[in-house]
């Protein structure tokens, strides 16, 4: 292993970017089980806490004992609501600028809430000392389905809200309603359709936890934590705590997965970063399996109707919809600050429209507060879900087939730079191409072939299509901010005198590779070989400011910041050779990692050869200042649009309902490609994230708000058995606007495969005039909707 290249830059042929099989320079380290992770960090004199949760959904806390805990000969402190009130800390500001509990005060209103915690010797001890704990709940009515959060006899589950005497969070709308109803009146065909995304969890393979580390002494609090944007983070901290903000160092080590469940900041960061103010001693908080999927962000909870407006021969005219989105006890999404339903107003597709109109309605209920973008750039996942589900709901009535109603209603490559009816602006594509790829490598004639034999037999063979595009890369700051921080990434590059170099980013890898991409992405810019640049990420001491890794930003954002910094380092090493060669700089020319005199190669200097000179002895042209490093702060113009052609090919048994995923083609467009192999990878996990929440995952709760799903044996992810071999390819649409052309691709598979996979058994059971079936399709549901029992609520 330790022999094994890197990469294989050294051979002149290969590009640093679009590099075949460039392997991944973080992975030595993780195939031999040596990252670094929260749960590794061990400090001398390290205390552990544990978090008391409450048992019931919704319920008055008449009063907690917890003498018996502190007893314990291995407690340090026990630390309730009522002690965080005392010192202003009890409630928190999400970043949704609701508040939310640290620690529940007044009222618990979800299963799983934070109620007190224990600090102690070790784990073991505090969390038997949990169980020392005695509170007294006065149970209260829980509110679990959203479709009752507003009846008049609903319970009120935010009277900590001033004047607040219902359970509605936010109203929200995009697109013109007026001429999307003057598109639907005209139109020959209108279909209607009831659909739900269910509540999941992004479910990382490592769960929640940190450890904190307050020194007295010189008053620096250092947070080892799982965040997915430590900048932020810590500005939070400073802004709620009081602390300063230079003050406070946040680390990120090395993330076991993120998928969103990892932006938000979570009562336990904050319990431990008091436990730790109050004993002066480094405190260590580690979530458990159940503790994660119960309490922390859940993803989607959208209760959808859909409506396409169309004209007999299938010319889509208008989508409408309107959403019922269930936000659990604290509005704990994680969007831009403008909008309130994240990306939601991407509904309208991959098609050109007359008109479109979405009207939301969201409420409070009785569950873990959440919302977090997983694996869906603030969701994009419940918009193409509903729009690739309508879509075929048309194609069914007006039996047309699925993929060639999609062809003939893309956006059309001259359309772009394309302005959707709710205003967001598609940077490149072209759709149809991608389509006919995906198509051919399907086989698509010949599956409809088999297919139509297959019925004549009575089996339950489905083909299901979709295509999606995503809106990724928040920014532009001038439209987006989380908590008021404006959405841009900052990036540095070093060059060393040897002519190795160090580049900071901003954003936070989670497994995605960024150690080896953003390596490659500067060595390109200025020949230095991947192998010989070292990245620096997850520290908020030693990387520029920047608002981290969510909704595939980092490509698009401090990608973009990568590639100029890097070239605002190479117009300096340009100067300096200038002089190096006695030549001006307009008779320089520049071949990847040297500059030579135009029309005389042999005249070269390497970037390592300038490095060596900018900071040596002698005189630097005039007005160079030494040494070669440059910083920037990129603020993207606009979003990238990445899409992608999805074909899911399924069999169903007709005896059991049970689903088998037969085949699975993936045709993506993520612009430029940096590095195929991640891409590949990145892609594999999304669909098998997707086939997952088409098939077997939600998190549901039973009618006095218990979490149903809360370990892995009731909230099922999927397993190398459910999934197929994939079958991946690639067309390259470059962003217009990025300066390397890339798109992000991490969220992409997740968000096109659910409705490919859902399409494809809806397709299988045709013969049965089954038109939708809610996920997850579990056995029990397909049986159900072959029995003509529509999915329970
Ligand atoms: N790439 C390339 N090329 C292109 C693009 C991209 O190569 N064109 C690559 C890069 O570099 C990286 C990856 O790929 O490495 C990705 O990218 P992006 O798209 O940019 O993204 P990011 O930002 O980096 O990341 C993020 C994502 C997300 S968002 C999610 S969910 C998930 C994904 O990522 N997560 C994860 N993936 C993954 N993987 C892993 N391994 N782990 C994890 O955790 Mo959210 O919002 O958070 O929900």
């Amino acid at each position: 292993l330790d022999a094994r290249p890197v990469d294989k830059f050294d051979d002149n042929d290969q590009k640093p970017i679009g590099h075949g099989r460039m392997l991944r320079k973080e992975d030595p380290r993780f195939i031999r089980g040596l990252g670094k992770y929260c749960d590794d960090i061990q400090l001398p004199g390290m205390l552990h806490l544990a978090i008391l949760r409450s048992p019931v959904a919704h319920a008055r806390i008449v009063s907690v004992d917890i003498s018996a805990a502190q007893a314990h000969p291995k407690v340090k402190a026990v630390i309730t609501g009522a002690d965080l009130a005392e010192k202003g800390l009890a409630w928190m500001p999400t970043l949704s600028n609701d508040v939310q509990a640290v620690l529940a005060t007044d009222k618990v209103r979800f299963q799983g809430q934070e109620v007190a915690f224990v600090v102690a010797e070790d784990r073991y001890a505090a969390r038997d000392a949990l169980e020392l704990i005695d509170v007294d709940y006065d149970i209260l009515d829980p509110v679990v389905d959203a479709r009752t959060a507003l009846s008049p006899d609903a319970a009120v589950i935010r009277d900590d809200l001033e004047g607040k005497t219902d359970n509605h969070c936010f109203d929200w709308e995009t697109g013109d309603e007026a001429a999307t109803e003057a598109v639907f009146a005209k139109a020959d065909v209108v279909v209607k359709q009831d659909i739900v995304y269910p509540r999941v969890h992004p479910a990382p393979m490592e769960t929640c936890g940190c450890v904190a580390d307050y020194e007295r002494v010189d008053g620096k609090l250092t947070l080892w934590t799982t965040s997915q944007a430590p900048h932020a983070h810590r500005t939070v901290y400073a802004l709620v705590s009081g602390l300063p903000e230079h003050k406070i160092r946040v680390i990120a080590p090395d993330l076991g997965g993120g998928f969103g469940n990892k932006v938000p900041i979570y009562p336990g960061y904050v319990c431990a970063i008091v436990a730790s103010l109050v004993l002066g001693k480094p405190v260590k908080w580690m979530e458990d399996r159940s503790e994660n999927l119960v309490s922390t962000g859940f993803a989607r909870d959208y209760i959808m109707q859909g409506e396409i407006a169309a004209t007999k021969d299938g010319k889509i005219l208008a989508i409408r919809t309107n959403v019922l989105a269930d936000h659990g006890a604290f509005n704990g999404t994680a969007a831009p600050v403008k909008y309130p339903a994240g990306f939601f107003g991407v509904f309208t597709g991959s098609y050109d429209l007359e008109a479109a109109y979405c009207k939301m309605t969201a409420v409070y209920t009785n569950k873990a507060p959440g919302g977090v973008a997983y694996a869906c750039s603030f969701r994009i996942t419940e918009a193409v879900y509903l729009v690739e589900r309508i879509v075929d709901c048309l194609a069914y009535e007006l039996e047309m087939d699925p993929a060639e109603l999609r062809l003939k209603n893309f956006i059309r490559p001259e359309q772009f730079p394309y302005k959707s009816k709710t205003g967001w602006v598609y940077d490149s594509g072209d759709y149809a191409t991608t389509m006919r790829l995906s198509m051919k490598m399907a086989g698509y004639d010949e599956l409809r072939r088999e297919q139509a034999e297959k019925r004549a037999r009575g089996e339950l063979m489905g083909i299901g299509v979709a295509f999606f595009t995503e809106a990724v890369g928040a920014g532009p700051r001038k439209d987006m901010d989380i908590l008021g921080l404006g959405m841009a990434d900052g990036c540095e590059l070093r060059v060393h005198p040897t002519g190795k170099a160090v580049v900071r980013l901003s954003v936070k890898t989670q497994g995605q590779g960024h150690e080896t991409t953003f390596a490659q992405i500067v060595a390109e810019e200025i020949g230095i070989p991947p192998a010989d640049i070292e990245v620096v990420h997850g520290d908020t001491d030693n990387t520029p400011f920047g608002l981290g890794t969510y909704g595939s930003r980092s490509t698009p954002v401090s990608g973009a910041a990568a590639a100029l910094v890097a070239r605002k380092v190479r117009d300096k090493a340009r100067i300096i050779a200038s002089g190096m060669l006695e030549v001006s700089v307009a008779d320089l020319e520049w071949t990847k990692g040297s500059f030579h005199v135009k029309g005389d190669p042999t005249s070269a200097v390497t970037i390592q050869d300038i490095a060596m000179r900018a900071h040596g002895a002698g005189d630097l042209p005039d007005g160079i200042e030494g040494g070669l490093e440059a910083q920037i702060c990129y603020n993207p113009e606009n979003l990238t649009y990445p899409y992608g052609a999805y074909i899911c090919v399924v069999d169903v048994d007709p005896g059991t309902a049970q689903v088998k995923v037969r085949r699975f083609i993936a045709v993506d467009d993520c612009g430029t490609r940096i590095n195929p192999m991640i891409i590949e990878g990145q892609v594999h996990g999304g669909l098998t994230d997707g086939v997952g929440m088409a098939l077997m995952e939600m998190i549901a709760f039973d009618e006095e708000g218990n979490c149903l799903g809360g370990s892995l044996m009731d909230y099922l992810i999927p397993t190398a058995l459910e999934v197929p071999d994939w079958e991946t390819g690639f067309t390259v649409t470059p962003s217009p606007h990025h300066p390397i052309g890339a798109k992000g691709i991490g969220e992409s598979a997740t968000v096109g495969s659910p409705p490919a996979v859902v399409n494809a058994i809806v397709d299988a059971l045709k013969p049965y005039g089954i038109r939708h079936a809610d996920m997850p399709l579990t056995p029990s549901r397909v049986w159900d909707a072959m029995q003509g029992h529509p999915t329970p609520p």
